[in-house]
């Protein structure tokens, strides 16, 4: 009896149900059709029971022959499908080495940073010391101890930041409209280190910082810096102020070819007050008075607030905007670009 056709023929369709299979999972059910509890294989097997011993034998070893190669045939197919898993997992996991790596951007100081820290630098190397210190005020400390009147304008809720919260004397806080409280802050703690003694260290400080007052315009931002110095001793004088202010301006504008113009002002907390202009020998600003500075001889009374004695302290004050300063260094001509907070402007000053 020749059997063995019907069995080349199951294993060949079970070689194309196989490879027909494209998930494990369509291969397993593919396996059980042959394999299986009731697999087309186990089903002649099942069925060599009924024939007799010898046929049984020889049958048996066909059936088994059939069955192996089934057996190669699956495990040739699992094999097939787990590397194609495999290579299409190492396909959409492919990293391109060729491309270029992610930039990380570099910071860069605030150009108005840049000129307080040049400011503080010249300064410094004059022996100046640098304070700073609270954004919101009292009223003693921002306007009473500079000898602004109690009805100033500047006082006014039109003019400067009021913040809801009182101090000890039932005044409200402000947002600091000039860093001059800061110096004053900084005198008086000076002047309580060295009472009793009998000299005193001069005082020699500037106070770089955040200022805030009611005003937006090209020029003006709500939020601006000022920069203001102080030198007190027992003979700081108008000419020293001159001398100082001077070099300063060499240095900050890198150049010996300017002129200053010392002109008559009024100021509350200094007497005799004067702006101070410059003006360049050379390039586009050539000739023209630039206001750089508030300056003049520290009022008597801000002396005495200081907790000095005006008949044997003497000095002088300026203040100054960073900002401005800034503008004139650069050329830009709207204050506002400087605290918008756009990149493509800022960081040109890198
Ligand atoms: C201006 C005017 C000025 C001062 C600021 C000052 C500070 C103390 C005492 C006396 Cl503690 N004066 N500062 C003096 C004169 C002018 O600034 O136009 N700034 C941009």
């Amino acid at each position: 009896m020749n059997d063995l056709a019907p069995l080349a023929e199951l294993v060949d369709s079970a070689r194309a149900e196989f490879a027909a299979a494209d998930t494990p999972a369509a291969l397993e059910n593919a396996k059980a059709r042959y394999l299986g509890k009731a697999g087309r294989i186990t089903e002649l097997l099942k069925a060599l029971g009924a024939l007799p011993i010898e046929e049984k034998k020889s049958r048996g070893a066909q059936i088994n022959v059939a069955k192996q190669q089934i057996e190669t045939l699956l495990n040739a197919r699992r094999e097939a499908l787990a590397q194609a898993e495999l290579q299409a997992q190492l396909r959409a996991e492919a990293l391109d080495v060729t491309l270029p790596g992610r930039q990380r951007g570099t910071g860069g100081l605030h150009p108005v940073s840049r000129t307080i820290e040049r400011i503080e630098a010249i300064f410094g190397s004059m022996g100046f010391d640098v304070a700073d210190g609270p954004e919101i005020e009292t009223d003693w400390f921002n306007f009473t101890a500079l000898n602004s009147p109690e009805n100033h304008p500047a006082r006014s809720m039109q003019d400067t930041f009021y913040v809801d919260l009182k101090d000890a004397e039932g005044r409200w806080l402000n947002l600091r409209t000039h860093t001059s409280p800061m110096q004053v802050r900084y005198a008086r703690a000076h002047a309580k280190k060295h009472a009793g003694a009998a000299t005193m260290p001069e005082i020699r400080v500037i106070a770089p910082g955040r200022t805030y007052r009611v005003d937006s315009d090209a020029t003006h931002s709500p939020m601006f810096h000022q920069c203001e110095g102080l030198w007190i001793g027992e003979d700081v004088s108008f000419k020293d102020l001159k001398v100082v202010f001077t070099d300063f301006c060499r240095a900050f504008f890198e150049t010996d070819e300017l002129e200053l113009r010392f002109r008559p002002s009024f100021f509350p907390f200094t007497e005799p007050s004067a702006e101070i202009d410059i003006a360049f020998a050379s390039g586009p600003l050539k000739g023209k008075w630039l206001e750089v500075a508030g300056s003049g001889q520290v009022h008597p009374n801000v002396v005495r607030n200081f907790g000095l004695d005006p008949e044997r302290h003497i000095g002088f004050a300026f203040g100054m905007g960073p900002d401005r300063l800034t503008m004139l260094r650069y050329g830009v001509n709207d204050l506002r670009l400087f605290f918008e907070g756009d990149l493509r402007f800022l960081s040109q000053f890198k």
